[in-house]
């Protein structure tokens, strides 16, 4: 493919609901990050933009929890995650936001056009209601159990134990979020994106990288698994999605009588990529429309592996239909960064907040940057640990980058009072070193223009290993007295690595980067400088600062203790939302008794089921119950518990399960049995 003239970088806007975490960042910051300052570097013409996402169910859900306006949820999570990506050195062209007119505007134009091209299909339906609430339920706001893995906590959008996508008729046994009351269907209607009319061209687009029979973009440069999933989503056959909710938040349906009606938050978010830019392109006296309307430019959308769908299809589909815009050329999307073993989350606070970070690690962006680089995402999930964070820090950082440049400026200084020597004939393994410095940007940037950042991050550290090596195994200190004129040459070489580093380096530790630059009066941010004699002989270099502080223990320890604390006061606040009232007959319909377990199995191939018999003072019957993580067949035997004998029997895995052992369940899952208190005996009735 020819190269493109300029580069539109797109992050997705993170939902203003909470503050930033080490996923948010791993995903689809600190790549583009990455990306963008390399871009820069070498001179092209790049436009990186970003913003707070303010609309949505994420938002409204959160205002409701602490019992705050929306707007004051927005207000106060945008300022502090654009103070924190400042702080972190995510070096967006603007951070904007949803919520501002220009972008409601911009949003409901973008509407208006597609409205008018007939691109929308209005279809009138009966949608669940919450009376309690008086709202509409989609999305986030309606639970229910996924009609394709059972999962009794499915959302009106998707499945998050199986990852379907789903739509809230689909749920069985459906209840409020707002209420936990069973909803009503009412009639609304809505626009519809027909997204099935766009299956073939997307499937060409996707498979083959082509438009209109066009090369659009290389389809091998795409992440198989980005490609994976669009084709899986393909050929399940495309269903039209609702481009609009009955909600008062969010960006006003602009059609006459749509009072109520706001867009659907996955229409108008990829539009604020736009909005963005606009908003750039105001603040710096240019024209927006090059970087999304000509050929010759290339549109990246960096974003985690569940915005994928948007991305590739829905945004898609919107900005070709629109008519004056180029598509995606990629979407390097990553996958998830789990957390100590578990999955990150907001809401049971399993997370490492970036603003707490830099409170607890001032002036330690770069350490964070390299290590979640280290282990990004890239290929499939990834895991952050704090004894991970250490190795890598002290092991990498400080024993390899650290100490090489602290040893070729302190010799320097120890032997030329800071001055750099002219170097003498170069033997082979000064050959090879000067060809490592030659080589190393090239390959950096090919990777990173291949969006690999792990292995460029990795390739451009090997150059300080090979500065590292050759200066512990050309000894200068031992030849000081012998060999002076060797020494010089060595220390030269030395010098002209650790003068490329901050080149090298800059995408992915710009913080170290500066500082070794500064030092030496040397650049970091121009790519095209890198050379072999970047450092003239006779140049006076200062000391550089310490580059990087070992990590120890006491530090790992106190981090995972906060893990600990902050998940555990998550727990406490985790409560459920109260079911709706049933009336007395219902309650005295159920038949409880206290039973004793006699005997006890695993059901063969399943994780979680065992196989009980349980005594109920009638009669002996057998129960299947999921609590085999829970309790071993052996330590259950003996047990009085509280049983609901007159559930319906279903048969379980082959086996017939004639009741229920009730269980009480903690916020993380852990299962107990419900046993009388003094003792009692099989066949006590419950009431
Ligand atoms: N706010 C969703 C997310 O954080 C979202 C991205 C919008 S990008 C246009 O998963
Ligand atoms: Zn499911």
């Amino acid at each position: 493919m020819k190269d493109p003239k300029r580069y539109m970088v797109t992050s997705a806007l993170p939902y203003a609901n909470g503050p930033l975490h080490i996923g948010h960042i791993a995903g689809a910051m600190l790549p583009a990050d990455i990306y963008v300052r390399y871009l820069r570097a070498a001179g092209e013409d790049v436009v990186w933009i970003c913003g707070s996402d303010e609309h949505g169910a994420a938002i409204t859900l959160r205002a409701k929890k602490e019992g705050v306006t929306p707007k004051e949820i927005v207000d106060r999570y945008h300022s502090l995650m654009s103070s924190t990506f400042e702080n972190f050195g995510i070096s967006f062209d603007v951070y904007d936001r949803t919520s501002s007119p220009e972008h409601h505007e911009n949003a409901q134009e973008f509407f208006l056009n597609l409205l008018e091209k007939g691109s929308f299909e209005v279809k009138t339906e009966k949608q669940y209601f919450d009376v309690e609430a008086n709202q509409f339920l989609a999305d986030r706001y309606i639970i229910g159990t996924c009609p394709k893995c059972g999962h009794d906590h499915a959302y009106g959008d998707q499945c998050e134990n199986c990852g379907s996508a789903l739509s809230p008729n689909d749920l069985i046994d459906p209840r409020s979020v707002l209420s936990g009351s069973k909803p009503e269907l009412r009639e609304t209607s809505l626009w519809y994106l027909p997204m099935g009319d766009h299956e073939e061209w997307l499937k060409s687009y996707i498979e083959e990288g082509t438009l209109n029979g066009e090369q659009q973009h290389d389809v091998k440069a795409w992440k198989k698994h980005v490609i994976g999933q669009c084709k899986s989503w393909i050929d399940s056959g495309l269903q039209s999605r609702a481009m609009t909710r009955d909600l008062d938040w969010g960006v006003q349906v602009p059609v006459e009588g749509a009072d109520g009606k706001v867009l659907y938050v996955w229409l108008d978010a990829p539009i604020g990529y736009i909005t963005a830019t606009k908003r750039w392109a105001e603040q710096n006296n240019t024209d927006w429309k090059p970087y999304w309307q000509e050929k010759d430019t290339q549109l990246i959308h960096f974003i985690g592996k569940d915005n994928i769908v948007f991305h590739c299809l829905i945004f898609p589909i919107l900005l070709k239909e629109h008519g004056d815009y180029i598509l995606p050329y990629n979407v390097p999307a990553n996958e998830f960064m789990n957390l100590e073993g578990d999955k990150i989350s907001t809401s049971r606070n399993w997370a490492v907040w970036l603003h707490e970070y830099l409170e607890d690690f001032p002036d330690k962006q770069d350490e964070m940057r390299y290590v979640l680089c280290s282990i990004m995402p890239e290929q499939k999930d990834s895991e952050f640990t704090w004894n991970d964070y250490k190795d890598r820090v002290n092991n990498e950082l400080a024993d390899i980058l650290g100490n090489f440049v602290n040893r070729a400026v302190v010799l320097t200084h120890k032997y030329y009072d800071g001055i750099v020597p002219a170097p003498n004939e170069f033997t082979k393994v000064d050959l090879e070193l000067i060809k490592v410095i030659e080589e190393t940007p090239k390959k950096v940037a090919q990777l990173l223009k291949s969006y690999r950042f792990r292995e460029a991050q990795l390739e451009a550290m090997n150059l300080a290993r090979a500065g590292n090596k050759y200066m512990t195994e050309e000894e200068p200190w031992k030849l000081a007295k012998t060999d002076p004129e060797r020494v010089k040459t060595i220390i030269h070489l030395c010098l002209q690595v650790t003068a490329n580093l901050p080149i090298v380096l800059n995408p992915f530790l710009p913080f170290t980067s500066k500082k070794i630059a500064g030092a030496l009066g040397t650049v970091h941010e121009d790519w095209n400088a890198a050379s072999t004699t970047l450092l003239e002989v006779g140049t006076a270099i200062e000391k550089t600062p310490i580059l990087f502080v070992k990590v120890d223990d006491a530090t790992v320890e106190a981090q995972m203790a906060k893990l600990e604390a902050s998940k555990a006061q998550a727990a406490e606040k985790e409560v459920e939302p109260v079911k709706e009232s049933i009336d007395f007959d219902q309650f005295t319909g159920m038949d409880l008794r206290i039973g004793e377990i006699t005997a006890a199995e695993r059901i063969p191939k399943t994780k979680k089921l065992l196989k009980l018999s349980v005594k109920t003072g009638v009669d002996e019957r057998t129960v299947v119950s999921g609590i085999a993580e829970h309790y071993s067949p052996e330590e259950v035997i003996g047990k009085k518990v509280t049983m609901l004998l007159n559930l319906a029997p279903r048969k379980i895995k082959g086996v017939e399960s004639q009741g229920m052992v009730l269980m009480s369940e903690d916020a993380q899952g852990n299962l107990s049995f419900v046993s009388p208190e003094k003792g009692g005996k099989a066949g006590d009735t419950v009431r």
